[in-house]
């Protein structure tokens, strides 16, 4: 099976141009990425390895959804409701397929790693391109052209 492949190549078309989300949105491709460097075709070793990471991972994914929504908030983003059920089923679903590979259902990481993946390329690409425009917009009428939103800003939000 392939070895230190990437599934997914990190590319500046994924790029927000804050620092913050770029910074998860490339954690969440690293994820991905190691996910699909552990298929090896063994279900028991496939399942141990994804019992060992899932919950890290569902976090991970969580504090991303939350950063985000509260930068939609922060700047008054008029696509927060839709993309907030969005991240909210998705998290729905991974519970879901946990639940299910813990009861019986057969594990396949090939087939999970895909999911994920073609999840976060495609979200990204529909979904969080459409506040990367709205935020494009917001900094170009800022003096300096720059729309820098740190931890520190979006702490204020609840
Ligand atoms: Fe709206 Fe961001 O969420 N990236 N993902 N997945």
């Amino acid at each position: 099976m392939a070895k230190n492949n990437e599934l997914i190549i990190w590319s500046n078309t994924f790029s927000c141009g804050i620092k913050l989300i770029d910074d998860q949105h490339k954690g969440l491709v690293k994820m991905v990425n190691e996910m699909f460097n552990h298929i090896s075709g063994d279900e028991k070793q496939e399942h141990l390895y994804f019992n060992k990471i899932i919950l890290e991972a569902v976090d991970y994914i969580r504090v991303h959804f939350v950063t985000e929504e509260k930068i939609m908030r922060f700047t008054k983003f008029k696509g927060y409701a839709e993309h907030k059920k969005e991240h909210d089923n998705f998290v729905l679903t991974v519970i879901e397929n946990i639940n299910a590979y813990n009861t019986g259902e057969r594990f396949n990481l090939l087939n999970f790693t895909k999911f994920l993946k073609n999840w976060v390329l495609s979200h990204i690409a529909i979904m969080d391109k459409k506040y990367f425009e709205y935020f494009k917009k917001l900094a170009s009428r800022k003096a300096d052209g720059k729309l820098s939103i740190t931890i520190n800003d979006i702490a204020q939000c609840a």
